[in-house]
């Protein structure tokens, strides 16, 4: 079982390629496209989101596509499931299967990630349906005395309950701790959290019997919060967030595709090609990286498209050609082969 897992999550990593998050829940998406003046219908979520599955040439940039229970039951306007065109394409379908955060009792400020009930039944249902991977989200927030223990051991619980249930059903999990952006914090106290929080999710990981060998973590970059105002340099938050990772994740994990988090779309790809330079990852033994580094994105690979997009017909093609530049920029940040240049470039033509 494990083989065939491990497999999996090996072609999630490919090297030069990552995941598209397109796993936005109907609350969350129906968000960004009022930001876009844009209806908020079941049809135009289905519209958004055959755009970005028919992109033409998006394969040899990404892997896999997460995406939203809504979206696998959806049919391009020619009655084609969405998942058989990733999948026509060569890419692999996965799902969010959390059932989005509500407030941790008695912890002020702070949530906990639902969806475990009745999680192994939908599992079963999600792999005949062709789904190979999966992904579940908790979120922790930095601020004066947050985030508790209490937050980071129950979310470190329900993450590795899933990636067990997931690796029973021979789903490949995609395990997603997010410490927010949201606040002042600076990128040292926001190293520390990050530090302390994949400690524990490891530590439950183990606990629970969760094969490292079958999953993919997704971590949040480690970096100054929004209204810090101590702004932090590529070279610093590479070094910053590959310390991190290289004390806490086990070398045993296939892969690490990082979320963007809300960074905007070209410093993202910035940051991540930056931990691809060379200083960063060789020079000495201890500084070798064990496992690839890659990018599980959704802002930062859709926000161009969405908003040129607009829910206009018309603009389908531009829509898709800005989310494949991003495609193509990351996959290039992946070799650390990114340059301003390419996107210099695609903003004069
Ligand atoms: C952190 O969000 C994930 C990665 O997206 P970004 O790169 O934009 O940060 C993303 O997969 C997220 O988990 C989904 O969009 C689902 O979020 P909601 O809030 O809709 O459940």
């Amino acid at each position: 079982m494990i083989n065939a897992l491990t497999v999996t999550a090996q072609a999630l990593m490919e090297p030069s390629k990552g995941l598209l998050a397109m796993d936005e829940s109907v609350g969350t998406c129906n968000r960004r496209l009022a930001e876009c003046g844009i209806a908020q219908t079941e049809e135009f979520r289905r519209r958004y989101r055959e755009l970005l599955v028919t992109a033409p040439g998006l394969s040899p940039f990404i892997s896999g596509a997460i995406l939203l229970d809504e979206t696998l039951r959806q049919n391009t306007r020619d009655g084609v499931l969405l998942a058989d065109v990733l999948r026509a394409a060569g890419i692999l379908v996965g799902i969010k299967v959390d059932a989005g955060t509500t407030a941790l009792a008695d912890h002020p400020g702070e949530r906990v990630t639902e969806g475990l009930d009745g999680l192994r039944e939908r599992l079963a249902r999600f792999a005949t349906l062709g789904v190979c991977f999966a992904k579940w989200r908790a979120v922790l927030v930095i601020a004066d005395g947050l985030p508790t223990q209490a937050c980071i051991q129950v979310n470190a619980h329900a993450l590795a309950r899933y990636a067990s249930l997931c690796q029973e059903a021979q789903i490949v999990p995609v395990v997603e701790p997010e410490v927010l952006m949201d606040g002042g914090h600076t990128l040292t106290r926001c190293a520390e959290v990050t530090t302390e929080v994949l400690h524990q999710v490891f530590e439950q990981l183990h606990e629970q019997g969760v094969a490292l060998e079958a999953m993919i973590l997704k971590p949040n970059m480690v970096l100054p919060g929004l209204s810090c105002g101590e702004p932090a340099s590529l070279a610093e938050v590479a070094e910053a967030t590959l310390s991190c990772l290289r004390r806490t994740v086990p070398a045993a994990v296939v892969g690490v595709a990082f979320l963007s988090g809300g960074q905007p779309a070209t410093l993202a790809t910035a940051r991540l090609n930056a931990m691809h330079q060379p200083n960063q990852t060789s020079g000495s033994p201890a500084f070798e990286l064990p496992w690839p580094l890659s990018f599980s994105f959704g802002r930062a690979l859709q926000q161009p498209a969405l908003g040129l997009w607009a829910g206009k017909d018309g603009n389908r093609v531009i829509a898709q050609n800005a989310l494949l530049h991003r495609a193509r920029c990351n996959a290039a940040a992946v070799q650390g082969a990114y340059s301003d240049a390419m996107d210099e470039e695609a903003r004069a033509a």
